[in-house]
């Protein structure tokens, strides 16, 4: 493209001034900034991490950083200007680093396919080119050495008939296949359609043998990190099911209220700064097959209002965080935006609204929330994992570093510009739902926990063999120990 107008030049000057080069795609973003790039142009540059010609996958995601610190920045102020009795300076304690909500800028049409695409498959062999010095499948189909590293989305996963994996890799010049035998057989069956892994082995004809799968996954992570506060993760309380677990709920609020527990439960609550709530808030409605027949309020604005009179039974010192899941009033493919005004405004000033998944700064904490819808699918495609280990699905997403790998599961995904579920900046703490067991570990140094829910088995569930472990609430508490608490009605 060969940049004429004023506007582009103009850019393209301010930008040299900082000493970077600005590729035609991001120019085109920058244009609708047109008012405030003088203000944006130098925080984008202190932003960037080493690239020189700064393109819209380089600029994106700050953009929309500082797009949303700056809206969260107001919403923040209003929260302590409304006179909430939080202990800690708000602006200061919580920072959005990415969320969808307010930014979404996708039509859902061929063009927007193809640059999530793009995106995804940019940001994750970003990661993977860190360790790896593949070439592109062009070149390696080009250069016939014998030795190759490739970086691929996987399209295909197919047995052959004498046993083998059959693998069909795609970048943005070509494809290719690799045979997997032996040991690697069990990994290449494991992988899922539109995830993107690195590949190493010989070339033989026009299929590599190889040798070694590679997947993005998190590097060896420091230490736990210590804090002097507690985060306790809830998700799926489903207000507005009949088989909501009010007995059961009241017991954990007037635990937080210090109402009831021994010594050491009290101290526990006594150091509770959050309360973090990873989706399926309400129940909805028509949300499965005959689902009224389990509602004890069968609209969904009274559903938030239930939710609301029930979350206000939490102690005003404590902020909860709020985001939601595929029963809530948003739409349904990822990433969610936070619930909108009309029934954000119904909770207390102690309430924020987050979208699904987002990633959060608690007082140097990085949480990143994500309902998990794609836990169905990652536990159907893996026969070693079940739903009565959550954690170990959530793994899974760790090691892809990706929210939801497998594209067209059960888990549908908005063509955002940017893929936002790319897990391209490394959490202390993973925090999923949706399936509503409970499990906790540890993995190369990050908290995962899956936080079970507060409805007791439906018909419905019941139907389709879902053992839900109700009422199990995970603490991480300062000293980077999970208690685990679970509350019996009475
Ligand atoms: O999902 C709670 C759990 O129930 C989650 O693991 C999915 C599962 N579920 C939900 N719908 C179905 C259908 N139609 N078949 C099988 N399993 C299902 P929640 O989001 O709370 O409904
Ligand atoms: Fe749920
Ligand atoms: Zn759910």
């Amino acid at each position: 493209m060969v940049i004429k107008d004023i506007e582009s030049k103009l850019i393209i000057t301010k930008f040299a001034m900082h000493g970077y080069n600005v590729h035609p795609s991001a120019i085109e973003i920058l244009k609708e900034f047109r008012d405030e790039l003088d203000d944006l142009i130098p925080k984008i540059c202190r932003a960037v991490d080493g690239s020189f010609i700064l393109t819209s996958d380089d600029i994106l995601p700050i953009l929309n950083e500082i797009r949303i610190k700056k809206k969260r920045d107001v919403e923040m102020r209003s929260v302590s200007l409304n006179g909430s009795a939080l202990d800690v300076t708000p602006k200061e304690s919580i920072c959005v680093l990415k969320d969808v909500t307010g930014v979404s800028a996708c039509e859902g049409n061929v063009d927007d396919f193809v640059a999530y695409f793009n995106s995804r498959f940019e940001k994750l062999s970003r990661i993977l080119r860190q360790r790896f010095n593949s070439v592109s499948i062009s070149n390696v189909k080009k250069i016939k050495s014998d030795n190759v590293e490739v970086i691929g989305m996987v399209k295909d996963v197919r047995e052959t008939q004498n046993g083998n994996v059959l693998v069909e890799l795609e970048d943005n010049t070509d494809s290719i296949r690799f045979i997997a035998t032996g040991k690697l057989k069990d990994t290449a069956l494991e992988l899922m359609g539109d995830e993107v892994i690195g590949v190493t082995g010989v070339l033989r004809g026009n299929n590599i043998i190889a040798d070694r799968i590679v997947f993005p996954d998190v590097p060896l992570n420091g230490n736990k990190k210590k804090k002097d506060f507690s985060i306790v993760f809830i998700s799926d309380t489903h207000f507005g099911s009949k088989e909501f677990l009010e007995k059961e709920w009241d017991v954990f609020v007037k635990w937080l209220n210090f109402e009831v527990g021994n010594e050491k439960m009290v101290e526990v609550a006594e150091s509770v700064r959050y309360v973090v709530l990873a989706g399926d808030v309400v129940d909805g409605v028509g949300v499965y097959p005959n689902q009224d027949k389990d509602l004890a309020i069968l609209d969904v604005y009274g559903q938030y209002e239930e939710a609301a009179r029930q979350i206000e039974k939490i102690p005003k010192r404590i902020k909860v965080i709020v985001a939601p899941g595929n029963h809530d009033a948003v739409r349904q493919a990822e990433p969610q935006p936070a619930l909108p005004k009309e029934f954000a405004n119904l909770f207390s000033n102690n309430v924020m609204n987050v979208g699904n998944p987002s990633l959060l700064n608690l007082d140097g904490l990085k949480l990143l929330i994500y309902h998990g819808r794609s836990l169905d699918d990652v536990v159907t495609k893996i026969p070693r994992l079940s739903y009565s280990k959550p954690q170990e699905a959530m793994v899974e997403l760790l090691k892809r570093r990706h929210l939801a790998p497998m594209y067209g599961g059960r888990s549908p995904i908005a063509p955002e510009k940017e893929d936002y579920l790319v897990i391209d900046e490394i959490p202390d703490i993973l925090h999923g739902g949706h399936v509503h067991t409970y499990g906790t570990t540890f993995y190369r140094g990050v908290f995962v926990v899956n936080s079970s829910t507060w409805q007791a088995q439906t018909e419905f569930q019941k139907k389709v063999n879902l053992n839900p472990m109700p009422c199990n609430v995970a603490v991480y508490t300062p000293g980077g120990e999970v208690v685990r608490l679970k509350f019996y009605g009475g």
